[in-house]
């Protein structure tokens, strides 16, 4: 039998998106493989068409469909976000797609454990359409970005980048798909460092092994 430090009480991780999920199965398929010591223990989506939600059912997760159009204003949808979430006990909230901007009601009850993945090399193109305007810049490179949430958006201190090269005949969809690449590599990474309890979120910023991490977040140099 394995002992209680082999095998610590696992997280319980519930995750929201608003389309593919194609991160999230990657995230819940690192925690049945126990490469992540924690569970993915509900699905949450803001869009009934959020292909995810299938998926995520299909590996037997809860799953849930809470309709931003249902609320008068953002304040409401996030008060009714709070509490399906918290039904569900999370040690840590991950947004994998999830496409709404987060108030301070949502933000501030779960304060410290919520994270993003950003696909660009923040804190440059904060916000939308991030592929397209790395292109439109002339960038010769972009990547993507784990965050921890803050009231901020896309502000929260960064925890780990990845980078990928830009070549000169590149449209926004061959972007995506070489980030997406990144994304099924760090984010169960930095998962696994939150289970695992390596990394915090402090007063200081994002703190992974005792070290406080720079504006760029882990650098193994
Ligand atoms: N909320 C807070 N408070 N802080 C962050 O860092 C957040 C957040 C909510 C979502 C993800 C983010 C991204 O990775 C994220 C980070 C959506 C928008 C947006 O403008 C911006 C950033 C992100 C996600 N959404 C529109 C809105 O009006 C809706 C767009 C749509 O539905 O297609 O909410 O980029
Ligand atoms: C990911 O590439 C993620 O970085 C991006 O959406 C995709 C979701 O894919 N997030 C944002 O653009 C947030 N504004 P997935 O649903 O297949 O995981």
């Amino acid at each position: 039998m394995p002992s209680a430090i082999e095998n610590p009480i696992k997280k319980r991780i519930v995750v929201l998106i608003s389309g593919t999920g194609s991160n999230m199965l990657n995230i819940a398929e690192h925690c049945q493989d126990n490469k992540i010591n924690g569970d993915v223990v509900a699905v949450i989506a803001n869009r009934a068409d959020a292909a995810g939600l299938a998926k995520a059912a299909e590996l037997g997760i809860a799953t849930e469909f809470v309709p931003h159009t249902s609320f008068a204003d953002r304040e409401d949808y996030d008060q009714a976000l709070v509490e399906r979430v918290q039904s569900y006990q999370p040690d840590l909230i991950i947004l994998a797609g999830f496409m709404r901007v987060l108030t301070p009601v949502f933000v501030s009850a779960f304060a410290d454990r919520i994270m993003n993945i950003h696909p660009s090399l923040l804190p440059k193109y904060k916000g939308m359409h991030t592929h397209q305007r790395a292109l439109d810049a002339g960038d010769e490179e972009h990547g993507v970005s784990v965050h921890f949430v803050t009231e901020e958006l896309d502000g929260g201190p960064v925890i780990l980048q990845s980078r990928v090269p830009i070549f000169p005949e590149d449209t926004a969809e061959d972007l995506q798909e070489r980030v997406h690449e990144q994304e099924y590599r760090i984010y169960p990474l930095v998962i696994r460092w939150f289970c695992a309890d390596r990394l915090k979120l402090t007063e200081e910023g994002a703190v992974l092994d005792g070290a406080t991490l720079g504006e760029q977040g882990y650098a193994p140099e």
